[in-house]
């Protein structure tokens, strides 16, 4: 008999490119060898070059998904990854606070590429109803600044908010650094325990990607529901993900998605 993979529930948006967002997770999630599952919470029209519309999902149809799954599947780890709007924040929020399994939450306001994905006061949102209950928050560096109150340029500056939100009640932090002045693309900043410290990549790999930061969270969510410690479940994703970056390539116009099955898919 086969034995059952742990589960591993992605809440996010929908990326028709399948890039980013929940058929990103998706991808990743099935590479590392859990099983899959997830709730939309946005839906994107998006190619690889631009977001287009983004149509927020009601917060009732969110919260309805979420207690159909979570009242008969057991995940062992979740990721948050775009959730639109306040309202659906502070639903997941709620949700959050009763699970026992860990959360990885990714705040993804502003893409780099095209409308936003959410309306309204979001970082109120995360700081009151969603940042307590994270095992770990994944922001980039204009998203740190937004949670922490304070312009973020520098690697100090990202030890500074870091240390700030955590205070806002998440047990770690990852910054992820790629837009640091003085820090190489790649070099993240990672708080637990009131222990600080910096994580570089692997390899540098050139070029213009697509959904780095959704991988990089699913991808730490998969190794924590095959219960790897935290320290752990980062530094492996972030070798996972320098190999993915590697063996990108081209699907659209655009920027290239992360090779999500990476190693999966690699000719021997
Ligand atoms: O990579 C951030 C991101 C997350 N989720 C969805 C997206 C994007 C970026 O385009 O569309 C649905």
């Amino acid at each position: 008999m086969t034995e059952a993979p742990p589960i591993v529930l992605t809440v996010a948006g929908s990326d028709p490119s399948g890039g980013a967002g929940l058929q990103a997770d998706l991808k990743v999630i099935q590479q590392h060898g859990a099983y899959g599952a997830a709730v939309p919470t946005l839906i994107t029209v998006q190619d690889s070059v631009e977001v287009g519309q983004v149509e927020l999902l009601p917060a009732d149809l969110v919260r309805a998904q979420l207690s159909a799954v979570l009242s008969d599947l057991e995940p062992a780890a979740a990721k948050a990854g775009a959730l639109g709007s306040p309202e659906v924040a502070r639903v997941l929020g709620s949700i959050m606070e009763e699970t026992r399994f860990s959360w990885v939450v990714d705040p993804v306001w502003l893409p780099s590429r095209g409308a936003p994905l959410s309306k309204g006061d979001m970082v109120a949102a995360y700081k009151d109803a969603i940042i307590p209950y994270a095992e770990l928050v994944t922001p980039n560096a204009n998203e740190a600044a937004l949670l922490a109150e304070m312009p973020v340029r520098t690697l100090d500056d990202a030890r500074k908010a870091a240390e700030r939100i955590a205070g806002l009640g998440a047990a770690a932090v990852l910054i992820k650094g790629g837009h640091l002045e003085g820090a190489d693309r790649g070099t993240d900043l990672f708080l637990r325990d009131g222990e600080l410290s910096v994580l570089r990549a692997a390899a540098i790999v050139p070029g213009r990607f697509h959904g780095t930061g959704c991988a990089l969270s699913a991808a730490i969510a998969s190794r924590l529901a095959f219960g790897a410690d935290l320290p752990a479940a980062v530094d492996g994703a972030k070798s996972w993900l320098a190999g993915a970056l590697a063996h990108a390539f081209t699907v659209g116009k655009g920027a290239k998605p992360v090779n999500h099955l990476w190693p999966l898919n690699e000719k021997p």
